[in-house]
């Protein structure tokens, strides 16, 4: 019985799959994720394997104040990320990296800082840091989102899911920003240590990958300033459609604005209590009733374990383990409405040449989760006789 029950799967996967295994353009066959038992069968949805994904690199460093994160889209990038999504069967165009001006025009201040510094990240103490109210480096980051905010719409209305290597959290206005011009009913799901919702009133440090939630969320804008630079920014993700999950550093003002909001938030307590299948489920639900809504994923790596990335700008102790954050991103893979995706604050020159390494790798393996990559195998579509 058992011996039938696995030929007719098998042979089921051996009919449905595609011809090739590489390249673009294959079946929209759904495979079967595993061979699980009943009692997970509910976790079963369908794996996609023929996506048209659009890769854009983000050099944005101007969100904090670490040098290293705008290497991150190379770091990301050198693991060989494109190719292992073309392997999965999808489509990929790499766009290359946003031209953020900023990045051209201090590209001697960035020589001479390497210069000076070596392989080793520095914090930047500069005095014309172009911000006011405590918020640094307004103009820059600002300028740089408006940019990342058209390549993202631009992808998408090529038909494909945008991917965004980063660069700090920051590029996350510019990326739903553009995401939401595309699909008004975007759901955002922040997966962070963080909940980056300081508002330019509450930032006790200035860094805009603090605050990047508080510009989109609808229901906050009477509590945010209004900076000329950001009016482009239309703040059209309510509430109600934002869900964070990983959190375990949060300040008392965000976590008033999340209470006062309404929030959905799971920290890593419920995460412990729950699981992360449950967590995920959860957040799902609550994003999207009738399983129908666009969702955008923000993926800070810091809501990994600083165990396991240590190549990221503010690690936190207690985090997700990289195994939870693959199953996080292989359910919403599964939910088949991901439109789009960043990948976020890989940090090359912090850390050892391998933490570099591991903290890149740790993003190639959530990416690939996120594009239903298979951890049980992907099945050849025939086996050679001799
Ligand atoms: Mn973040």
């Amino acid at each position: 019985m058992t011996t039938m029950r696995s030929v007719q799967k098998l042979s089921q996967i051996l009919g449905n799959r595609a011809v090739e295994t590489v390249g673009p353009n294959k079946s929209s066959i759904p495979i079967p994720r595993s061979f699980s038992t009943s009692s997970t069968r509910s976790f079963q949805k369908t794996i996609t394997n023929n996506l048209r994904i659009g890769v854009q690199g983000v050099e944005l460093y101007r969100g904090q104040n670490k040098r290293g994160v705008e290497l991150g889209p190379k770091a990301i990038r050198e693991t060989g990320i494109v190719s292992a999504l073309r392997n999965v069967g999808h489509e990929v165009v790499d766009y290359g990296n946003a031209p953020i001006m900023e990045m051209q025009e201090e590209a001697q201040v960035k020589e001479r800082l390497v210069a000076s510094v070596g392989r080793t990240s520095q914090t930047v103490h500069e005095s014309d840091y172009n911000g006011y109210l405590n918020v640094h480096y307004v103009k820059q980051v600002a300028e740089a989102n408006r940019m990342i905010s058209d390549w993202t719409s631009k992808v998408m209305r090529d038909g494909r899911i945008c991917l965004t290597l980063g660069g700090d959290h920051a590029l996350g206005i510019g990326t739903i920003n553009g995401a939401s011009q595309v699909h008004p009913d975007l759901g955002v799901l922040w997966i962070d240590a963080h909940s980056d919702i300081n508002t330019p009133l509450t930032t006790g440090s200035g860094k805009i990958h603090g605050m990047s939630v508080a510009f989109f969320v609808q229901e906050l804008q009477p509590y945010m300033t209004q900076l000329p630079e950001f009016s482009w920014v239309q703040p059209r993700i309510k509430a109600s459609n934002l869900a964070f999950i990983g959190l375990r550093d949060v300040d008392p003002a965000e976590r008033a604005i999340l209470e006062m909001l309404g929030i959905t938030a799971f920290s890593m307590r419920d995460v412990d209590r729950h699981g992360i299948q449950k967590v995920t489920e959860m957040a799902l639900n609550k994003l999207s009733q009738d399983k129908k809504r666009p969702m955008h994923v923000s993926y800070d790596i810091d809501s990994l374990c600083e165990s396991i990335v240590k190549s990221t700008g503010t690690p936190v102790p207690g985090g997700l383990t990289l195994r939870e954050g693959i199953t996080l991103l292989e359910m919403i893979h599964e939910t088949g409405n991901l439109v789009s995706m960043d990948m976020v604050e890989v940090n090359p020159l912090l850390g050892s040449d391998l933490d570099a390494a591991n903290t890149a790798q740790a993003a190639k393996h959530l990416i690939l989760g996120a594009f239903g990559h298979s951890r049980g195998g992907m099945a050849l579509n025939s086996i050679p006789k001799p």
